[in-house]
């Protein structure tokens, strides 16, 4: 796909608020991730992201990249967790900044570390803010973040404006893959109010009315990935899909 960005924006527009769905490249499921994948674009997903904070085989992403492409005409986006997350074959790339870390390694340094070959391999890089909210996660742990409560939405809305005063088009709000708790629509309200860009949240999320809440909040797009790969119903997807898609601004 040539711009992704665009599609990104253009189908936002025209069907509604998107579901991502996360492929972990080290999944362990039944299924394989291009299966999962071909399920994912059949139940109305509209970005397949391949990534993860701990997927540090680039082998094994480079090849999982290659048989979702193959699979599938919706998009694949990588996510990732560090420079080995940075591989050919994908369309896009989150090219993130871990804005509420402590370590500058995942603010900056891993980016300029990443960049050269998301050029080398034609990855559409889109400029992202990647915010965690809560703790205890991997995505957490990790990248050392300074983490922002649950309860405090303006601690969001204040990095998020400060991404967008960066020049960056996405904030992705992140509590983290399985997280036990979903970002709360309430601080979902305060990120949108201040922040113009396209806005992705995910973690925890495993029902269409958490869904539903935190789309009419102001997302534009949720992630899924833990819900799949532990082999929740396609269905349930499909049913997700549906209801997002059919909250209009
Ligand atoms: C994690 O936001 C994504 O990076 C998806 O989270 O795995 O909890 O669905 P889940």
């Amino acid at each position: 796909m040539k711009n992704v960005e665009n599609y990104l924006r253009s189908t936002r527009k025209a069907k509604g608020a998107l579901l991502f769905v996360l492929i972990d490249s080290e999944n362990n499921g039944t299924k394989s991730a291009a299966m999962l994948a071909k399920e994912a674009e059949k139940s109305g997903a509209s970005v397949i992201l391949v990534g993860g904070s701990s997927a540090t085989d680039q082998l094994t992403m480079a090849e999982t990249v290659k048989n979702i492409k193959s699979s599938v005409k919706i998009p694949l986006i990588l996510f990732p967790g560090n420079v080995t997350g940075v591989v050919p074959g994908a369309d896009a790339i989150l090219f993130s900044s871990l804005l509420n870390s402590e370590n500058p390694y995942f603010i900056s340094q891993a980016q300029a570390l990443g960049a050269p070959n998301v050029l080398r391999f034609g990855l559409e890089p889109l400029p992202t803010a990647y915010i965690i909210i809560g703790e205890g996660t991997t995505v957490w742990h990790v990248g050392s973040v300074r983490t922002i409560p649950f309860d405090k939405p303006n601690l969001a809305a204040m990095y998020a404006l400060s991404a967008q005063f960066f020049g960056m088009r996405f904030v992705y709000l992140e509590a983290g893959s399985g997280a036990k708790s979903n970002v709360k629509p309430e601080m979902v309200a305060a990120v949108r109010k201040l922040f113009k860009g396209f806005l992705i949240v995910g973690g925890g999320i495993r029902d269409s009315k958490t869904a539903v809440e935190i789309v009419k909040a102001g997302a534009d797009a949720i992630v899924i990935g833990t819900f799949i790969e532990k082999g929740g119903s396609f269905k349930t997807i499909a049913d997700i899909v549906k209801t997002i898609q059919s909250i209009r601004k």
